[in-house]
């Protein structure tokens, strides 16, 4: 029985692929939309700016990618979990320590989910939070310079799939375990996998946000040891609640069990976080041994620094019976999505060919009422029918992931019947819908999941791209497409393909952060210990078997461009500052031999390459961003001597 379910899916989704790709089944609009119409709806004209800033997760690559819309024109790759030897990112001695962990040096990660300040339910665009998958990680990128300004590594965690996402007020940004682990010690944590149900435990963290962005993790609560799948914060009359999406709440081990999904019903577990709050001002939380890295990037010397953490805060399961419910969600609920009043929360059985949204009211009254169906581990379970609002009926197959427009429409991704469905919150009626080029997984609408969404364009982040593009041998381009969603009917304007594999993206106004973007860092106040504020003040230090090259670059020139006195066996240091103080005048760095990634200096910053020389010789050194008529002059030689 296990079995032929899993199979039946397979089946299913095996046949829809076969249909969308047979040319009889492609829908009529695939590659027939009113071409002139939706070009002009996309076209920004050489030297405009797109409306939008798409802020977009790589998935495996780690990174996010920043694309314009309606363009899909790819801006920039910000990295934030992966090393990038493109600008040196991961390999200079300045962000080297961004990516160290508890388990040390990790320079790569699964980035999936991508989450926006918010102010009051809106987009304030200062930072933008994304998840590490693997070795569980959330980082903080700065808006105003697209730079990795924090990571914080979180404990008692194994998969942080669930996460980052965020309250109203940026309060907190939360991350869940997506798989159960043990959460003792780690002697106390070497158990037999068959002790799950015993000692295996979910975690939910809960990263309280400073004024400054700054992460810490406020409290952690220990929860019964389903698997989070997705989450997010109610906002407006929901405000104070969170709500995560659970499967395997048979809290199986083995991926069989798993993948069979034997309950009719899973959970979406909903917890009063201001509660929480209370017990912890209470004093009921209880400090725990944990080690985790916590990275931050120094806003005066641009250098990276991390710390390992040695605790953390959890509250005592036993004692939240009031702060956590769980709701019945039919068949492994994969996102779980707040619509923009806050009242109604979607969950997306990825099994189920229906999708149930709740009411935050009714589920209110449901739990004042102790309207329960029993209990899930000591906890209550609320009656699925007391708290639901109303399903939509045959909205496709597959659904996993919801987004609003701000005017009464949700949009629901179907995996495996490949398409978007537009239905009516209120009526739950299907309105439309429009086939995605392949089994789309996310969507994005500008401000979609905040209170105030732009319901102007939607992006469809598409897992299986097959023929959409020029083909590249095995491994194709992934592909988004993008929709015009103002009207009553979708319109297919543009396909663009993406960098990594995109699971979310958020998209925000361009006006809010494009006038307060970081042209340069000012000369002055670059407090690097190893800066260098003028072409005079240029040397080479030796200092044991360490030399310390404290080096300018200016246009066209490296002082000093002659290096001697340099032995194998050497660690060679180079510091080298960049002078110019003019927007978008970087200078880069290189030498031969070096077994690391180059340098790319902002104007008035200094980064360092660390080099150990493996023979006397000649090594040229070079500039490798072409910076001005002379670039091609900016280049110098060292010279390394036997030991
Ligand atoms: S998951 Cu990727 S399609 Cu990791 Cu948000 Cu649903
Ligand atoms: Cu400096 Cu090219």
């Amino acid at each position: 029985m296990k079995i032929k379910q899993a199979i039946n899916l397979t089946a299913i989704s095996a046949a829809v692929l076969a249909l969308s790709f047979s040319t009889g089944c492609r829908p009529e609009t695939a590659g027939s939309v009113s071409v002139g119409d939706a070009a002009s709806k996309v076209y920004v004209a050489p030297g405009q700016h797109d409306e939008f800033y798409n802020i977009v997760s790589g998935g495996f690559n780690g990174q996010m990618s920043v694309v314009g819309l309606p363009s899909g024109r790819v801006l920039k790759i910000l990295p934030v979990f992966s090393a990038h030897p493109e600008n040196g990112y991961g390999y200079t001695e300045e962000s080297k320590p961004m990516l160290n962990t508890a388990h040390g040096f990790v320079p790569w990660d699964d980035l999936h989910h991508i989450a926006i300040s918010t102010t009051n339910g809106e987009h304030d665009a200062r930072w933008a939070f994304g998840n590490a998958n693997n070795t569980p990680r959330i980082a903080r990128v700065d808006l105003t310079s697209f730079e990795t300004v924090e990571i914080l590594e979180i404990p008692n965690s194994a998969g942080n799939h669930s996460s980052p996402f965020i309250t109203e007020n940026t309060e907190y940004v939360v991350a869940s375990t997506r798989f159960s682990v043990p959460v003792g010690t780690d002697e106390e944590n070497d158990v037999p996998i068959e002790t799950y149900k015993e000692n295996f435990k979910g975690t939910v963290s809960f990263i309280k946000v400073g004024d400054k962005g700054d992460m810490s993790i406020a409290f952690q609560l220990v929860t019964p040891g389903v698997n989070f799948d997705l989450a997010r914060a109610g906002k407006g009359k929901s405000h104070g609640w969170f709500f995560f999406s659970t499967y395997n709440t048979e809290q199986a081990h083995t991926l069989l069990e798993v993948n069979a999904s034997q309950r009719d019903k899973d959970f979406i577990m909903a917890v009063n976080w201001k509660k929480a709050e209370e017990y912890i001002k209470a004093g009921k939380g209880k400090t725990v041994k944990a080690k985790y890295a916590h990275n931050k990037l120094d806003h005066d010397t641009h250098m990276a620094t991390s710390t390992i953490m040695e605790e953390v805060l959890q509250l005592d399961p036993k004692e939240l019976k009031d702060i956590i419910y769980f709701i019945p969600c039919p068949k492994s609920p994969h996102g779980t999505d707040v619509d923009p009043s806050g009242e109604y929360i979607v969950g997306s059985g990825k099994l189920a060919a229906l999708i149930p949204v709740f009411s935050f009211t009714k589920l209110m009254e449901a739990i004042d009422n102790q309207d329960f169906e029993g209990e899930y581990d000591g906890f209550p379970i609320v009656r699925y029918e007391s708290a639901l609002h109303g399903v939509v009926e045959k909205p496709g197959l597959g659904p996993l992931h919801t987004e609003f427009d701000g005017r009464g429409n949700a949009y629901t991704s179907m995996f495996v019947s490949s398409e978007v469905v537009k239905w009516s919150i209120e009526t739950l009626e299907v309105l439309d819908r429009q086939p995605t080029f392949y089994s789309v997984g996310h969507l994005s609408i500008p401000g979609g999941p905040t209170a105030k969404p732009h319901g102007k364009y939607l992006v469809a982040y598409n897992k299986i791209t097959k023929d959409r593009y020029l083909p590249t041998g095995p491994e194709l381009a992934h592909s988004a497409q993008l929709f015009d969603i103002s009207g009553d009917k979708m319109q297919l304007l543009l396909d663009f393909p993406t960098i990594g594999e995109p699971h979310y993206a958020e998209a925000f106004p361009a006006h809010l952060i494009k006038d307060k973007q970081v042209k340069i860092y000012k000369i002055e106040d670059n407090k690097h210990p190893y800066v260098t504020k003028g072409p005079g003040e240029a040397k080479v230090v030796r200092d044991g078997n360490k030399v310390h090259v404290y080096m300018t670059s200016i246009r066209s020139h490296f002082g000093p461009d002659n290096i001697e006195g340099v032995k194998v066996g050497d660690e060679v240091y180079f510091h080298v500052t960049n002078l110019e103080q003019d927007w978008d005048i970087p200078h880069g760095f290189a030498i031969k031999g070096a077994n690391t990634a180059e340098l790319l200096i902002m104007p008035g910053a200094t980064q360092t390459l660390k080099w150990t020389p493996d023979r006397p010789g000649i090594f040229p050194f070079y500039c490798t961003d072409f910076c001005s008529a002379l670039h091609q002059e900016m280049q110098g030689y060292l010279r390394v001597s036997p030991a």
